[in-house]
C-alpha cells in the first residue's frame, strides 16, 4: 500500500486556521485501491463556505491585497519549489486517494509545480495598454483582479486542476476559495498546507471540502464570490451558470467531452497506435479531453483495429506503480462504466484484463475497443470516463468532420495525416477548443489554452489565456489641460 502524509485530518483551510466543520460532520474517504476507507475530511455546510468566502474577502483588503504582482509571484514560486521538494509523498498521497498509477501521481505533482512556476513567473507579465485617443487625454487599460473567485475541482487530476485555476487567479490577485471534490481532496488540502508555508497571507487560499449538493452548491450561489471556475459534469456545470447568471458574475466551464483521433490512410500508424491507446486508457479514461472516439478511414480499417486491439489486449487494470490503467474512481464510477460495456451495441474488437493481484474490492475495469460502431450509438455520443474506445469508420474526409463534430461536445481533436493541405482544413473544420496534429495531448500543455464549445463548456484555463479570464479591463479616461 503506498504511502504518503495525510494532511490535518477532516479540516478546512480558512483565513489561515485548519478548521473542523461548524456542525463537527465528517465523511470518509475511501482509496480506490481497495475499496476501504483510509481517511477523513470535513463535511462542510454553507456556514463553513461563509466564513471561507469572509475570509477571502479580508485578505483582498488586508495583507494579500496589498502585495505587488511581484511579490505574489514569488511566493508563488516559493510554493512551486516546495511542492517539488514533496513531490513523492504527495504523489504517493494522491494515488491512495484517487487510485490513479503512482507514475501517473508523480506526472501531476510535476504539473502543480509547473502551474504555479508557469503563472508565478507570469504574475507581473500582463498589463494594460495606452490608448490612442481624443487629444487632451491619455486613455489607458488596466487588468484588476475579480476579487474572490470560487473554484470547483473534480477527482480525476485533483491538483492539475487546483494548479491551472488556482494558480491562475492568484496571479492576478484574486483571493479564492476552493471546494475540492468529496472522491478525492487530500493532495489539495496538502498543498494548502505547503502554501501557507511559503508564507502565502492567511485568506489567500481557502479550502473547503464537502459534498457538491451542500458545500459546492453553496459556494456557487453566495453572494460574495465574484467569479467561479468550473470543471466538473455538464449537469453540474449548467446549475453552476445559472447561479453565476443570479448574481450576475462570471463564469468559466470546463465539462468534458467526446474528443475524436481522426486517422486517415495516409499516416504514420505505428507512431498513432500507441497515442491513441494512451489517451484511452490513460488515468482510466477519467480525462475530459480522453481520445474516447477513434475515426479510422476505411482503407486502414483492418490494419489500425489490428494494432489497437494488440495493444488493449495487454493492458492490466492494476495496482502496480508503473501500470498504465489503475482503478476507476468510485464503485459508482465502475459500476457506470460496466453498464456502457454490457449495455454497447457494437462488436467487441478487443478488451484487457484484469490483474490478479488487484485486490476484489477495488474499482477496477478492463478496458475495451469496440467497433464498427455506429456514430450515433451511446458509446459514441455520451461521455463514459472509463477506458472505453468507439472504432467508427469513414470514407470521405467530409463524413470524418461530419462524424467528429456530431456529438454535443466539442473539446479536443487529434488528426492523423501527413497531408499539410488536409491537416490545416481539419484543423479548422473542428468545432472544439484544441487541436492536435500527428499527436494527441503532448504532455498536458500547461502554457496552451483549453477549453471547449458547447456542452463541453466555455471560457479558456491554462496558458496565458486564463490570466485575462481571472481579470477584468477597466478603461480610465484622464483628461489634462
Ligand atoms: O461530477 P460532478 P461527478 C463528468 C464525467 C463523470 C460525470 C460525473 O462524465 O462521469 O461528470 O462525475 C461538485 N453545486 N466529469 O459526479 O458532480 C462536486 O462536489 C456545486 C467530467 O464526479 O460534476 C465536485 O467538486 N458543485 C469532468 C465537482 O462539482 C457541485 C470531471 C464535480 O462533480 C454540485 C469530472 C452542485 N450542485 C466529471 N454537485 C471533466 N470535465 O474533466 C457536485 N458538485
Amino acid at each position: 500500500m503506498p504511502h504518503g502524509r495525510v494532511p490535518p485530518p477532516a479540516r478546512n483551510l480558512i483565513g489561515g486556521e485548519w478548521l473542523p466543520a461548524t456542525s463537527g460532520a465528517v465523511m470518509p474517504m475511501i482509496s480506490p485501491i481497495d475499496g476501504q476507507p483510509f481517511a477523513m475530511i470535513a463535511e462542510s455546510g454553507p456556514e463553513d463556505v461563509d466564513a471561507a468566502v469572509r475570509a477571502a474577502r479580508t485578505a483582498l483588503e488586508g495583507d494579500w491585497g496589498r502585495l505587488t504582482a511581484a511579490e505574489r509571484g514569488r511566493l508563488m514560486l516559493r510554493l512551486a519549489l516546495r511542492i517539488e521538494d514533496e513531490a513523492e509523498a504527495l504523489a504517493q498521497l494522491e494515488t491512495r486517494d484517487n487510485g490513479k498509477p503512482v507514475a501517473q501521481s508523480r506526472a501531476d505533482m510535476t504539473a502543480v509545480a509547473r502551474y504555479f512556476e508557469y503563472y508565478g513567473g507570469a504574475a507581473d507579465k500582463l498589463h494594460g495598454e495606452v490608448i490612442p485617443f481624443l487629444n487632451g487625454y491619455d486613455a489607458m487599460s488596466m487588468r484588476e483582479p475579480h476579487g474572490v473567485t470560487a473554484h470547483i475541482i473534480p477527482w480525476n487530476y485533483p491538483v492539475q486542476i487546483f494548479g491551472r485555476s488556482v494558480g491562475a487567479a492568484l496571479a492576478m490577485g484574486n483571493a479564492t476559495v476552493t471546494k475540492p471534490a468529496e472522491d478525492a481532496c487530500l493532495t489539495i488540502l496538502r498543498i494548502g498546507e505547503l502554501a501557507a508555508e511559503s508564507g502565502f497571507p492567511p485568506g489567500a487560499i481557502n479550502i473547503v471540502t464537502g459534498r457538491g449538493m451542500v458545500a459546492g452548491q453553496a459556494l456557487s450561489e453566495h453572494p460574495g464570490v465574484d467569479f467561479i471556475s468550473f470543471t466538473g459534469s455538464p449537469e453540474v456545470g449548467q446549475a453552476i451558470h445559472i447561479a453565476a447568471a443570479r448574481n450576475h458574475i462570471p463564469c468559466t466551464l470546463e465539462l468534458g467531452g467526446k474528443s475524436p483521433q481522426i486517422v486517415f490512410d495516409d499516416a504514420d500508424l505505428v507512431a498513432a497506435a500507441p497515442v491513441i491507446v494512451n489517451a484511452i486508457v490513460q488515468n482510466g479514461g477519467q480525462t475530459c479531453s480522453a481520445g474516447s472516439r477513434v475515426l479510422i478511414q476505411r482503407g486502414i480499417w483492418e490494419r489500425l483495429t489490428t494494432m489497437l486491439a494488440e495493444r488493449f489486449a495487454t493492458v492490466e487494470a492494476s495496482p502496480a506503480e508503473g501500470a498504465l490503467l489503475g482503478p476507476l474512481i468510485s464503485a459508482r464510477q465502475k459500476a457506470r462504466v460496466e453498464r456502457y460495456i454490457d449495455e454497447a451495441d457494437a462488436p467487441l474488437i478487443a478488451r484487457g484484463r484484469i490483474a490478479q493481484d488487484a485486490p476484489a474490492a477495488g474499482f477496477y475495469v478492463a478496458p475495451a475497443l469496440f467497433g464498427p460502431v455506429d456514430p450515433t450509438s451511446p458509446i459514441a455520443q455520451e461521455e463514459i470516463f472509463g477506458p472505453v474506445l468507439a472504432a467508427i469508420p469513414f470514407d470521405s474526409e467530409a463524413e470524418a468532420i461530419a462524424i467528429a463534430n456530431g456529438t454535443e461536445y466539442g473539446l479536443v481533436a487529434g488528426i492523423w495525416t501527413k497531408d499539410g493541405d488536409r491537416q490545416a482544413r481539419m484543423a479548422r473544420a473542428m468545432r472544439c477548443g484544441q487541436v492536435f496534429i500527428n499527436s494527441y495531448g503532448a504532455g498536458g500543455g500547461i502554457e496552451l489554452p483549453f477549453g471547449g464549445v458547447r456542452k463541453s463548456g466555455h471560457g479558456r484555463e491554462k496558458g496565458f489565456a486564463a490570466l485575462y479570464e481571472f481579470s477584468r479591463l477597466k478603461t480610465v479616461v484622464h483628461r489634462f489641460t
